[in-house]
């Protein structure tokens, strides 16, 4: 059998799943997830090695149709340049939904770069022939090397879809020891997952005002000690975060705590606090400064 390896390109609008969907194709919670559009703003390596294939992920920012941020000029560009760059790109969709913003996210695709579809979701669907006409006028839209069902929350299909993408993937040994999952580091996750709990905790527009920064990452004995800042971008912002007495920041910080202990396999201690820095999704030197280049 032919070995074959090389990058994978999560790419679609956001919300599709795509990070879900990451998650499962690797077996593990690498990228975080949550009910709401644009949770995730890094590319994240997620790699799955199989006998005769490496497959390495990357799950990018959704993109979006109105980018009114600099931040989310930024985002779009990272996921356009994620999808650009791989070998393959995985165009993740909801099952029946295919909205302008599909549209658009399919049209960033260069022209010549392979494609295979994800039609995620499938798990909502009441009885799967609903899906035949989808699938007839997705094939339309664009020269697909496979469209396949799946279901990120069941794991229905991602075997169909793993084979799929072997096939478009290009022969060659594998770059990353078996073993390895990701090219990201602790530090990293621990930034991630708590900005997950901002996310599933906060309301519908607060999320996208907040950052998070490690500020110290400490290995001592066996636990972790992690000091971390919540970015907001007004003063007004700083006590809903907070929450009544600091109640929110603390159930926060316990459920990220929680994660990180399940990921890391190890005792964490989390401090976080909250500061103001005045419009950081605008200022491009803050934004630099936040690695979005
Ligand atoms: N029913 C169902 N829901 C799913 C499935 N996959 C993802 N979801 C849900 O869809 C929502 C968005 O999931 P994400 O994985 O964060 O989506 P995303 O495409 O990464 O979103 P962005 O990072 O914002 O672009 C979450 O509420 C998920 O639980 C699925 O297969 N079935
Ligand atoms: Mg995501």
């Amino acid at each position: 059998m032919t070995h074959r390896c090389g990058t994978i390109g999560m790419t679609g609008r956001p919300n599709t799943g795509k990070s879900s969907l990451l998650n499962r194709l690797v077996g593990e919670k690498l990228s975080i997830v949550s009910a709401k559009p644009q949770t995730t703003r890094h590319l994240v390596t997620g790699i799955l090695t199989r006998p005769g294939c490496q497959y390495i992920f990357v799950d990018a920012p959704g993109q979006q149709a109105s980018a009114k941020s600099t931040l989310h000029r930024r985002l779009n560009r990272r996921a356009t340049e994620a999808a650009r760059d791989a070998d393959v790109a995985l165009f993740v969709v909801e099952a029946l939904k295919f909205t302008d913003e599909d549209r658009m996210a399919l049209e960033r695709i260069p022209k010549e770069q392979r494609i295979v579809a994800a039609i995620n979701k499938i798990d909502t669907l009441k009885n799967r022939e609903q899906l035949i006409p989808f699938l007839d006028r997705l094939a339309k839209t664009r020269d697909f090397a496979a469209m396949v069902p799946v279901s990120a929350r069941t794991g229905k299909n991602i075997q169909e879809l793993l084979s799929a993408l072997r096939e478009a993937l290009p022969e060659g040994a594998a770059v990353y020891p078996a073993d390895q999952l990701t090219d990201r580091d602790e530090r990293f996750f621990a930034a991630e997952l708590l900005r997950e709990k901002i996310f599933e905790s906060m309301g519908q527009e607060l999320p996208y005002r907040c950052e998070v920064v490690i500020d110290s990452f400490k290995q001592e004995g066996r636990l972790r000690r992690i000091e971390a800042t919540i970015l907001v971008e007004r003063d007004s912002q700083k006590p809903i975060v907070l929450g009544a007495g600091g109640g929110r920041l603390k159930r926060i910080a316990t459920a990220a705590r929680k994660d990180m202990e399940k990921l890391f396999g190890g005792k964490v201690y989390l401090g976080a606090w909250v500061k103001v820095r005045k419009a950081w999704t605008d200022d491009a030197r803050v934004l630099r400064q936040l690695g979005y280049e």
